[in-house]
Parts: structure tokens; C-alpha cells; sequence
């Protein structure tokens, strides 16, 4: 199967000045009439070559003339014809089946709304077009339906007309100011709830803000609705960046692919990610609404306003956002423990992507599907790689770059490397090394060394970085790495930056103690894998002592590390420290100011956490010994964990910062109470039964789960009765479920799968089972007898049949078996080459499955 190849990228030859499109919309049977105005670039071109797929074509109308089949050139993939005009008009109509379309891309319908999805390659699901991001045009829509049972009729723009038809059909028509590619282009049908309000602008225009939501959820968007002004205000005063059309709708749907998508003015997001209040939605669901509610509106600039040239610069609008998107974040919560998450994902899911056999750099070179390449690596490693540029540049340089960048490149669609020579323009500062970053997948392995001179009291760091081979590269350079540090114990207190440039540096500090301990790569300023030698009595100093507080998470870590590797080598229980014990009773009985990161602090590293660090990943010696670490701690604290869960017990339910900090904490010392036979009863009862937040009630729920309580199951009957009516609560008790670490989970799954509220065609329903089965379950899924790998295979192949894309992101689990021992390996082997060897298997599914086997 072909691949695509970045180094093969060719200019349009033609151009879609502008992009008429009439939508007689029914859901069996959708007519879209596109009326194309094009230009061609290149007269040495004579075929135009539009994209299609799964489309009726009806007729094509070349200026005026209605052709015949010998006209044109028609197969699965594309519409051919030969022109000979420089200016011409095309009319071509489709018939479209959206109710047919479970993969959700194009044109579908699903809960009696009509939705689209464009990026990346969905809209050559409407009609026959140039479907690439450098062809950007002037939208007008219409859309006709029958108004009793689709009365809001959205598009993206200005509404300019609205009128009854004879047939008692209504037409609503919309025009975009602002020219787009054709991924930008939504239209959304159906009936809603709406929640509106005005935003005035800092320029003084007023901007009517419209959420539409399921019938009946109106009052659970208002924070999302407020979330969306607060992004507006913070883009205008961080970038001073205004919102340009008059108004900025959002349209909430329960069957989507993705988590929210920045259609020009009509944006579309899973309902997850608007609908929230105290009572059914947790803490980090109220984060994730107002982050994405964020990240969304801020693509109107990073993304819309400038776009990509072509998919393979995903990352110039994605990292560039996501990075917006954090920042916006950290300035609404806890800085720290923000920065803490961001992390999180590079370590466990971005490292896991470079070491996997999909390993890419943040701009990919080839591809066969485009939309495997929405990844954490793209994302958030491309996110990285803009924060890197923002500590190399410094706050007020960075501006200036992204000033530099809007004033060139306002209403076009560019490269990575369009927006790096912006940076370094507008700083006169040399950047070619940097740009490696967007070339070179893997990640690089830092390693520091200390000496000290105690007769000219001189300490001494040697600094060597090291990137590995990866699956798609085995040659690799040095990298550009700022390198934040701070020398505890000395005078030069202060974060301080080194930029190393080459394969080793060494750095030196005169004048200091023996004692002096220095703190490197503080906030993670470069996204590497650390290593030192550093002794637990030294890393607990650093947490213990460190002003930053990431740096005090981070040392702990390390610390965890360390214990769990000897845990694994040693093949029984580790005795954890004194040390930790004591350091531990201190924050237990006097928090840190900023609750959420006590809670981090305390916190023992997840699964996947560890098994980033091993290869083979010795999976039963890690869970084992998160066990056992879990057990110690219960048990040494006891008392500690209940003082201070007492302490913090009530709790105001509202989303602010000091609430959700005060849950964490408390919920982080009823994870280890649970763990306590003598207070199972009565201290998760009463906080699942007096919970007045879902934050407090998943957590007893999942304490309860966690700690054995032999009431969990009445507890979960209970919750799945209490919340049947909410789709969204139920994923959440679907999780618990699959997330159940004994082997009983295998027929709850099944029982799931039946539920009267599960659907295959719903990707979160799907992934709220296979998720947390896969993510949350290693012990189940990783089972020596093979039943997780053959239930996930099977799940794949059954989900590949109705939505490629999402049973595409559900096979990751099973591509790093060369990852596992012998015996997984041959049972993960054995799972791929199933789903490779399977007749009819998407592009999607078959692109990582034939790289992992390759
Ligand atoms: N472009 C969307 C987002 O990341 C995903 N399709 O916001
Ligand atoms: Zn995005």
C-alpha cells in the first residue's frame, strides 16, 4: 500500500477561488451540490485531479455543460479531467448516505444530528475536491432540511440568509469571510439546547457566543461557556490576538472521533469535553473542558488564520496550540502540578511512541494514513519543541517571533520551518541546529556527572547527551537542549539556563561546598531522559529543600525509580527508607501551600510510569511491586494518611483551584486508607454516600476497587442505577469495570458490550471499555495466557469494519511487543500478524500493524 512522502510535495496547480456547496440534507439520502470556481496556476497542467471517496456521483457540469461518463475519469479514489481553460466553473453533485457513515468522517448522522468532520482528509467525503490544506477558498453553504426536526442549521461565518421553502423545507444560508482549506469546513443540523452570550473584544467589537448542546444539558455548558471567554481575554492579553468573525459557535455531539475540532467558527466538540457540573463530572474533567475549550479557540490564529502547507507540518499548528493551550492553562490553576501532567505524557506515552515501531519525528516524512499521525509525538512533543524555542528566546523574544510570523504569514498556509525562520528573524539569532528537532524522531538520553575539587572547591558537571537508534532512524545528531539548573546549597540560588549545542558540555561553579547539590533540567526545559547518580539521601534533599516545586516532584521520581529497580532485581519486597517515611508524616501533617502538588508528592508512580524505564518490561515484578510499595506506606502512615484526610474532608464543591487541590490531597489519603482492612467500611461508604462531587465519589468508588472492599460491588450497582440516564458518568462506571484488576473482568467486558447503553458506532463508549482495559488493566491485559491480547485483537478487527480510525488508536497496546519477554512477544506477534493477514483491513489498522512486523 503507498505511501505519502513529504520530500514529494508539489504546489497546487490549480486553485479553488471559491467554494459554493448546497446541502439537501436527509439521512439516507444527502444531495451536495459543490459550484467550484477554479483557476489554473500551471497552464503546462492540463488534468485536474479532484479527490473522492465513498461518494454517488451524480453529474458534473464543466462552465455550463453537463458532461458525460467519457468526459472524466472516475474510480474509488479521484474524479479526472482534462482542461483547457485558465478560469472555469465546475458544478458536481454527490449523494451522500450519512446515516451509512459509522467511521464519522465527512458527512454523518448520528443521534438525530447531522455533524461533520473534515480534518484531515473528510471532506473528499462530501464532495470531489482539491482536499489538501494549501487550497484555500471562499465557503459559502446552504443548507436545506426539514425545520420540525432540524431546526438550527449551523456552517461556519456570517448567517446571511434564513427562508421558508415551498415544499415546507428551510434553507439557511452561511458565508465565511475568511478564505479556508476545506478540513476547516463544518456544517452541523439538528435540534439543541443553546446557551448564548456576548464578548466584547479588546478593540471594543461584540462577539455573540453560542454553545448548542444535547436537549435537557443547556446549564452543564456554562463553564465551558465562561472557559471560552476567559481563553479570549487571555489570548488578548498574553499574544494580543482578537477573535474576526461576530460570532463563535460550539456544538456539542456524542459521537465524534477526536476530543474537539477547530472548524472556522463552528467548532465541534465531544460532549465530554462541554458538558460538566460538580455532581457528574470530576476535577480534571472541569480542566480538560476549559483546556480544550482553549486549545480550540485558540487555533483561530495557530491553525486557521495561518495554516499548514501540507499534513506533514501537523505539528506547526498543533505543538504551536498545544503550547498555548498549557500556558493558558497553567495561568488558571496550579502551575506546578500542570507542568507535572504535561510531563507525564511525554514520559510515558511520547518515550513509549519513540521506542515503538510508529516512532516518527514531530514532522513526519511519510505516511499512509494521515490520521495515525494525530499523536502524542506530533502534539505534545511538538509542544515541547515550542517551549524550547520560548527558553531559548525568553518571553519577549518569543512574542516578537510569533508577531513576525502573523505579519507574514496571515491567510496562508506554511511550514515548520516557515515559522522557525519567523523566531529567527525576528531574534537575529541562528537556529539551524535547533531545527534538528524536526527532523530527528527518538528520545535523547542526557547523562550528567559530577566532580569535586575540594582544594580549589570547584565542582564540576560533565553533560553528555546520546539519542538512540529509532524504528524509523538509525543515524542520530546532537540536539539543541536548554538545560534550566540551580545549585541547591550555594549562594547562586536562582534558576539558571545552559544551552548545550553538541554531544558533551561540562559546566562549572566556583567557589562552593562539598555540599552543593545542583538540580538539572528544572521544569523538564528539555524533553530527554535524564540520568545521573544521584543517592536517595540527595534526591530527597531535593525534595525536600528545592524552592521549584517541580524539581522537588521530580527528584522523587528518581527516588521511585531507584527503589522500584531494585524491587525488580532483587525479585522481593524493597524496605522503603526512613527518609521517605519521614518526609511523607511531615507533608501529611503540614500540606504545602499548594495542595494539588502535596498530592503529587505523595503519589506512587503509575504502571506505566515505571515500565517506560525497562526493556524488557518485566510487567508482574512492577506490579508487584507498586503493591508492596502501596502496602508500606498504608500501613508505616496509618495514622498520618486519616489525620490528614480528616483535615481535609470538607470541601466546597465549586471547580477553583483551592477545591480541587484540597480533593486531590484528600482522595491521594483515602487511596492508601482503603488499602487499610480496619477503615475500608466506614471512611469509603460515607464518602461515596456524602460525596458531593463526582471527583469525591469516583474516587471512594475507585479506592474501593483498588483496596479489595468487598462492598465494591454493591457500591457499583448503585452507581450505575444512579447515573444510567448520563452517557457520560456511565463511561466512567464502564472503565471502572474493565479496569477491575481480576480476571473476572473478561465477562464483566462481555456484560458490558451488551449493555443497553453501549454502541459500537460510539467511540466513547468504546473506548471507555477498551481504554481503561488496555491503559488502566496491565495485569489483565498483559495475562501469560494471552486472553487480553486476543480480546483487544478481536476488538480491533470488529471496530475496523465501522470506524478504522478509532480501532487504528486501540491497536497501539500491541505494537511493542518487542518490548515484552519471549513468551508475550510470540503472543502479541501472533495477535499482529492476525490483524495483518485479515482481508479487507483498513489503511489505518494496517499501516502500524505491518510497521510493528516489519
Ligand atoms: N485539530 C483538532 C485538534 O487538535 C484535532 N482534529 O484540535
Ligand atoms: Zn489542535
Amino acid at each position: 500500500r503507498p505511501f505519502k512522502r513529504l520530500a514529494d510535495y508539489l504546489p497546487p496547480a490549480f486553485s479553488i477561488e471559491s467554494t459554493d456547496l448546497t446541502f439537501e440534507l436527509d439521512p439516507v439520502n444527502t444531495v451536495v451540490t459543490a459550484e467550484l470556481q477554479i483557476r489554473r496556476l500551471d497552464s503546462k497542467v492540463v488534468e485536474l485531479c479532484l479527490q473522492g471517496q465513498q461518494l454517488e456521483l451524480l453529474s458534473v457540469q464543466y462552465k455550463g455543460h453537463l458532461l458525460s461518463a467519457d468526459d472524466y475519469q472516475l474510480d474509488d479514489k479521484s474524479l479526472r479531467l482534462t482542461v483547457q481553460d485558465d478560469r472555469f466553473s465546475l458544478v458536481i453533485k454527490t449523494r451522500l448516505q450519512p446515516q451509512a457513515n459509522t467511521a464519522l468522517e465527512g458527512l454523518y448522522y448520528a443521534n438525530n444530528t447531522f455533524c461533520t468532520q473534515c480534518e484531515a482528509e473528510g471532506f473528499q467525503r462530501i464532495t470531489y475536491y482539491l482536499d489538501r490544506p494549501d487550497v484555500l477558498s471562499l465557503f459559502s453553504s446552504s443548507l436545506i432540511a426539514d425545520p420540525q426536526q432540524y431546526p438550527f442549521l449551523l456552517s461556519n461565518g456570517n448567517k446571511v440568509e434564513q427562508r421558508e421553502l415551498t415544499d415546507g423545507r428551510r434553507l439557511v444560508r452561511w458565508q465565511d469571510p475568511f478564505p479556508k482549506p476545506c478540513y476547516l469546513f463544518a456544517l452541523v443540523a439538528g435540534d439543541f439546547d443553546t446557551l448564548s452570550s456576548e464578548y466584547q473584544t479588546a478593540s471594543g467589537r461584540t462577539v455573540q457566543l453560542e454553545f448548542y448542546v444535547e436537549k435537557g444539558q443547556g446549564s452543564k455548558a456554562s463553564f465551558a461557556l465562561e472557559s471560552l471567554k476567559r481563553a479570549m481575554r487571555w489570548d488578548e492579553e498574553r499574544f494580543g490576538l482578537e477573535y474576526d468573525l461576530e460570532r463563535y459557535m460550539v456544538v456539542a455531539v456524542d459521537f465524534f472521533n477526536m476530543g474537539a475540532m477547530e472548524n472556522k467558527g463552528l467548532n465541534v466538540f465531544n460532549s465530554k469535553y462541554v458538558l460538566v457540573s460538580e455532581a457528574s463530572a470530576t476535577d480534571k474533567d472541569f480542566f480538560n473542558v476549559e483546556s480544550i475549550i482553549g486549545h480550540e479557540y485558540f487555533h483561530n490564529w495557530t491553525g486557521n488564520r495561518v495554516t499548514c502547507r501540507d499534513w506533514f507540518q501537523l505539528s506547526l499548528k498543533e505543538g504551536l496550540t498545544v503550547f498555548r493551550d498549557q500556558e493558558f492553562s497553567r495561568d488558571m490553576g496550579s502551575a506546578t502540578v500542570n507542568r507535572i501532567d504535561a510531563v507525564q505524557v511525554i514520559r510515558t506515552a511520547q518515550f513509549a511512541e519513540d521506542a515503538s515501531p510508529m516512532a516518527h519525528p514531530i514532522r513526519p516524512e511519510q505516511v499512509m494514513e494521515m490520521n495515525n499521525f494525530y499523536t502524542v509525538t506530533v502534539y505534545d512533543k511538538g509542544a515541547e519543541v515550542i517551549r524550547m524555542l520560548h527558553t531559548l528566546l525568553g518571553e519577549a523574544g518569543f512574542q516578537a517571533g510569533m508577531r513576525l510570523y502573523f505579519q507574514r504569514h496571515d491567510g496562508q498556509a506554511v511550514t515548520c520551518d516557515d515559522f522557525v525562520q519567523a523566531m529567527q528573524d525576528a531574534n537575529q539569532q541562528d537556529l539551524t541546529a535547533f531545527r534538528r528537532w524536526y527532523q530527528q524522531s527518538g528520545t535523547p538520553v542526557l547523562s550528567v556527572k559530577r566532580s569535586y575539587d575540594a582544594d580549589r572547591r570547584q565542582l564540576t558537571l560533565t553533560l553528555q547527551q546520546k539519542t538512540p537508534p529509532t524504528a524509523d532512524q538509525a543515524q542520530k545528531q546532537p540536539l539543541v537542549l536548554p538545560i534550566r539548573y540551580q545549585l541547591l546549597g550555594s549562594k547562586r540560588s536562582s534558576s539558571e539556563l545552559f544551552v548545550m549545542t553538541s554531544a558533551q558540555a561540562s559546566l562549572t561553579f566556583d567557589n562552593v561546598e562539598a555540599t552543593a547539590l545542583p538540580v538539572v533540567l528544572e521544569d523538564f526545559s528539555a524533553p530527554v531522559r535524564l540520568q545521573h547518580d544521584y543517592s536517595d539521601a540527595e534526591l530527597l534533599r531535593i525534595a525536600t529543600e528545592a524552592s521549584n516545586g517541580f524539581a522537588r516532584w521530580d527528584a522523587l521520581q528518581s527516588c521511585w525509580l531507584g527503589w522500584l529497580q531494585q524491587a525488580v532485581a532483587k525479585g522481593e519486597s524493597y524496605e522503603l527508607p526512613e527518609g521517605l517515611f519521614d518526609f511523607y508524616q511531615q507533608l501529611l501533617h503540614q500540606p504545602l501551600t499548594d495542595l494539588a502538588l502535596t498530592a503529587e508528592l505523595l503519589k506512587v508512580p503509575d504502571y506505566a510510569v515505571f515500565a517506560e524505564n525497562f526493556s524488557p518490561i518485566p510487567v508482574d515484578a512492577i506490579l508487584d511491586a507498586i503493591t508492596d510499595f502501596r502496602r508500606q506506606l498504608s500501613q508505616r502512615l496509618a495514622g498520618a494518611w486519616l489525620h490528614c484526610y480528616q483535615q481535609q474532608r470538607q470541601t466546597t464543591p465549586d471547580y477553583h483551584e483551592t477545591n480541587v487541590g484540597q480533593r486531590a490531597l484528600k482522595n491521594r489519603c483515602l487511596e492508601f486508607l482503603a488499602l487499610l482492612p480496619e477503615c475500608n467500611k466506614t471512611v469509603l461508604e460515607q464518602q461515596y454516600r456524602n460525596a458531593n462531587t463526582m471527583t469525591d465519589q469516583l474516587a471512594a468508588l475507585k479506592a474501593a476497587q483498588q483496596g479489595g472492599y468487598p462492598g465494591f460491588h454493591t457500591l457499583m450497582e448503585d452507581f450505575g442505577k444512579a447515573w444510567q440516564h448520563d452517557v457520560l458518568v456511565l463511561d466512567k462506571w464502564f472503565g471502572l469495570h474493565a479496569s477491575n484488576p481480576d480476571p473476572a473482568v473478561f465477562a464483566q467486558i462481555e456484560a458490558l458490550c451488551q449493555h443497553d447503553k453501549f454502541s459500537w458506532q460510539n467511540p466513547n463508549r468504546v473506548r471507555a471499555v477498551f481504554h481503561a482495559f488496555t491503559m488502566l488493566n496491565p495485569g489483565q491485559f498483559h495475562r501469560l495466557d494471552g486472553r487480553g491480547y486476543a480480546l483487544l485483537t478481536d476488538t480491533v478487527i470488529q471496530l475496523d469494519g465501522i470506524n478504522p480510525q478509532v480501532a487504528a488508536r486501540l491497536v497501539t497496546p500491541l505494537l511493542s511487543w518487542k518490548r515484552f519477554d519471549t513468551e508475550r512477544q510470540s503472543l502479541l506477534r501472533a495477535a499482529l500478524e492476525r490483524l495483518a493477514d485479515r482481508a479487507g483491513i483498513s489503511d489505518d489498522v494496517f499501516e502500524k500493524v505491518s510497521k510493528a512486523l516489519a
